[in-house]
This record gives C-alpha cells, structure tokens and sequence, in this order.
C-alpha cells in the first residue's frame, strides 16, 4: 500500500534518463513518483508500476509536483515550465542526474562538454582509458544514463561523461576529476535567453574542480582568455593556433604535447594523418583534447596510441555511406548546429577544388541564425536540398548563393541528390537543425538517408 501522504522525488519525464533515475532512487528505498506528459510513454509507465512506483502519464498535474520534496527534472524539459517553477516557489528542491549522481558515485569521472565533437572525444577518452588497461563506464549525454553505472554491479575505474549544458544547468555539485570543454559556438538558443547564458553554463563544468582536478580546455575559443581566470583547477589548453606550453599544440599533421606526463618531447609528438577514423581539423582538436584528458587521468602514452589507430569514427558523423556514379554519400546527421556542418563541409572539401558538394539541410529549427554557413556553402557548395520545418527559411538564405530544391521527404531529396550529382561530387546530409520534425532522433534520421542511398541504383551503367 503507498503512503500519499509522504513527501517524495518526483522524476519529471520518464524517457531514457528519467526511468534509470526512478529505478535507482527506488532501489536506495526511496519514496519515488514519475510524471511524463507524452501519452505514449506507457512501456516506462508499466515498468515503473510493476515497482509500485506511482506515475501519471500523458498529463501534468500541478498537486502531483507540488507535494514533492524533489524535483528531478529531465534534460529535455526547459525550466520555464509552469509546474517546475510553481513547484519551486513552494519549496521544492529542483535537481536534475548529475547531482544525484554525484550524491552516490565514488568513481573519478572524465566530463566531456562543448557545441561540437563532445560525443567523438567521449568515445576517444574511452578507448584511451580501456587501451590502457582501465575498466571504465561511458554515459551521459552519449545515450546510456549515468545513472546506469550505479545500478550496474559491475564497478570500473573510470567514468567517461558527455555532458550537456541542459544536464549542466540543473547541477549544483558536479565535480568531475577531469573537464573537457570542446569548443562553444551557437546551438539550442531556443533554450537559453542568449549565447551568454549558453556559454555560462558551459563553463560552469568546472565550477566545482580544485586545484587538485584538470581541466582542458580549447584556447582558441572566443571569449576565454576573460573567462580563464575563474577557471579554478590546473588547466592544460589546446590550440591550433599558437604554441601551448602546458597541454597540446595542433600543426597541420600532428599534435604535440607538453604535460608533465610527458617525459620526452619525441614521445610527445603524435603525426595524425593516418588516423583514418579521425580526419579533418575539428578531430586534430577532439584528438588532442582527449589525449589530454585520457593522460590526466592515468592513461599510458602506449594505450593513447594504440586507441588512436584503431578508432574508427562514429556513425552519424561525417561517415561515409556509399560511392555510386563516382557521388560519395556522407551522413552527417548528427550535425545540428551550423558549426558543425562547417566543419563537415571543410573536412569533406580538404584537397578539392571548387563547388562539389551537394548539402540536405534543414529540419526543426533551434533558433539558429544559418548565417555562419554562408561562406562554406558560397565556395563549396553546388546544390542545396531543403527540408523539413526549416526549408523554407533555408531558401530564403540560400538561394542568392547557389540553387535550393525543395524535396518533399528524404527519398525524394537522396534522389534529387543523386540525378544532380556528377563524378567528383559528395553528397552531404548535415542539417544544421534538429531532428524532430520528421524523425524521432537524428539516429532514425541518419539510417533513413542511408536507406535511401543504398537503395539508389546507378544511373551510368
Ligand atoms: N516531457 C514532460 N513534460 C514536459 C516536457 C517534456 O514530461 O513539459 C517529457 C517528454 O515527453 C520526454 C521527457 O520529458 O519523454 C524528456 O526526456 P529527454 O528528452 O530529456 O529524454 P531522455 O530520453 O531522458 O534523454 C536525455 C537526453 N535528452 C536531451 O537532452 C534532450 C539525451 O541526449 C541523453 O542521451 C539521455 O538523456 C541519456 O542521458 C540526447 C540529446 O538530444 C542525445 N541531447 C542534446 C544534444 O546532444 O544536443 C542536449
């Protein structure tokens, strides 16, 4: 029988996160409710009632989350929202995974933050930990929940953490052992009031470090060299662009370390180019972001080596698909911000010349200006396919500089693409925008497009 009447966590949104959350709090005997607004959430709703976990799905009710103790709320959800806030102004505490994670977890953590790459170097850092001959645990933003760690019984050395700004700004006491903070340009302004507020809780990753902790951190970025100074643990910087004395310097093939784990400067020196899984500038930087980390944090130089070699890159992020007519496809789905499919774009054109690449772009919108775009798609882009949400804003920006078609869906645009291309040309599917629009995530987005490009037959014979 439930006692009503005691306090209790209410676990707002019962996707991925929230449904570990509730069983993990349930499992300390905790008093424990779930609330999600979305009615088809009825597999988490069945799950957590065969716990005896009381949930209301489908709707919100104010009562529910006022008679909370805790709120802790899904990354997903803004804190605008009227319940939370409500809820708040009665005394409710607000929390979100971090902070209950860091209430329960005796593991040192690897925290992995920034706009672009976070999950690239997340998995770096992991193969460089697990390379050198740590067990370690990867969650987070990345997919798996972190609270999935502490229900596991299996303990490892390492937790490796993507970590977003959403789980950042409802955390009070994180404190991870090594902060990564990639790079910060415009993304999710439909969240945050404006890039300040966004670049804020980005750097609030190191809030709670001491000297005692690492952080690394790209000094390229705009904006650091004032936010250096209330970084307050040992920061080790990368940079592309000038000489580093305590981290990493990126030359066009190679990056150099100096840490003092780094006994020799030989040893230091990485060449890069055969690192087939990590071509392209923006991976010279995730590159040397993770060795740093992964060093920082006890990895062996032969271990950063060795998971240097043998990574393969990620599905969903610049991968190449298929080469048909002497068209390359490239699914970049994972891409949704502008800043990243400007690096794809320049990844993709390295050593080529001219306008070859045909670019989908478009989906829901996250109130992004597309204006940082306009040089890469003026000298290197033929042909833009506009979809989703976005399309008809991504003409209206675009059309002066080259031709935009509008597909009705995404077999249609790979056809498009396909009787456009000529041999030499890449086909780039990087939206720049969020999924949500035509798919449920951008991983359904990106095995669509493959999809549809494996289905393509030639048209040369
Ligand atoms: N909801 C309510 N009330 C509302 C609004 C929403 O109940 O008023 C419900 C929704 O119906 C939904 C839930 O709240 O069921 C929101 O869940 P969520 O989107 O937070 O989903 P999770 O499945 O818990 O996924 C989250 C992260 N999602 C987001 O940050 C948006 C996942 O990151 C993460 O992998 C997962 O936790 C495990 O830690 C995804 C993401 O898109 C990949 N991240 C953003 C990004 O990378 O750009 C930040």
């Amino acid at each position: 029988m439930k006692n009503t009447s005691q306090a209790y966590y209410l676990i707002v949104g019962m996707g991925r996160s929230g449904l570990s959350m509730a069983k993990f709090l349930h499992s300390k005997g905790e008093a424990v409710k779930a609330t999600d607004i979305d009615p088809s959430k009825t597999r988490a709703q069945t799950e957590l009632e065969r716990l005896g976990i009381d949930t209301q799905v489908g709707f919100h009710d104010q009562a529910f989350f006022d008679q909370a103790h805790t709120l802790v709320v899904s990354p997903g959800i803004p804190l605008t929202v009227s319940y939370i806030q409500n809820a708040r102004k009665k005394g409710a505490r607000v929390t979100g995974e971090l902070d209950i994670f860091s209430e329960y977890n005796t593991t040192p953590v690897i925290a992995v933050t920034g706009t672009n790459g976070k999950t690239t170097t997340t998995t770096l850092i992991r193969d460089i930990m697990a390379q050198s001959g740590l067990k370690v645990f990867t969650g987070g933003n990345i997919g798996t929940p972190l609270m999935e760690y502490l229900l596991s019984d299996k303990p490892c050395d390492v937790v490796v953490a993507e970590i977003s700004s959403f789980q950042l700004d409802l955390s009070r006491n994180f404190h991870p052992d090594v902060a990564v903070l990639l790079n910060i340009t415009d993304d999710h302004l439909d969240r945050y009031e404006d890039f300040t507020a966004y670049e804020d809780s980005k750097y609030s990753i190191f809030k709670n470090q001491t000297l005692a902790d690492a952080a690394v951190i790209n000094r390229d970025m705009a904006g650091y060299s004032e936010k250096k100074n209330i970084i307050p643990s040992t920061v080790y910087e990368f940079s592309a662009t000038s000489l580093v004395t305590s981290g990493a310097t990126i030359h066009e093939d190679a990056v150099t370390l100096s840490m003092p784990r780094i006994s020799n400067p030989k040893e230091g020196r990485i060449p890069c180019g055969h690192f087939t899984g990590l071509q392209g500038g923006h991976n010279r930087e995730n590159l040397a972001a993770a060795a740093l980390a992964g060093l920082c944090a006890g990895a062996s130089v032969s271990g950063l080596i060795q998971a240097l070699e043998n990574f393969k890159g990620l599905s969903h992020r610049i991968a190449f698909v298929r080469e048909l007519d002497q068209i390359k496809f490239y699914n970049d789905s994972k891409a949704t911000n502008t800043d990243a499919v400007v690096r794809a774009v320049q990844a993709l054109s390295e050593g080529m010349d001219g306008k070859k690449i045909i670019l989908i772009l478009g989906g829901r919108e996250k109130g992004l200006d597309f204006a940082p775009l306009v040089p890469a798609v003026r000298d290197r882009v033929k042909l833009i396919l506009a979809i989703g949400e976005a399309a008809a804003h991504v003409t209206k920006d675009f059309h002066s500089l080259c031709p935009v078609r509008t597909p009705a869906d995404m077999a249609q645009a790979v056809r498009f693409a396909h009787e456009a291309g000529e041999p030499g040309d890449i086909v780039l599917l990087s939206p720049a925008c969020a999924s949500f629009d035509m798919y449920e995530n951008y991983e359904a987005r990106g095995r669509d497009f493959t999809e549809q490009v494996n289905q393509l037959e030639a048209i040369h014979a």
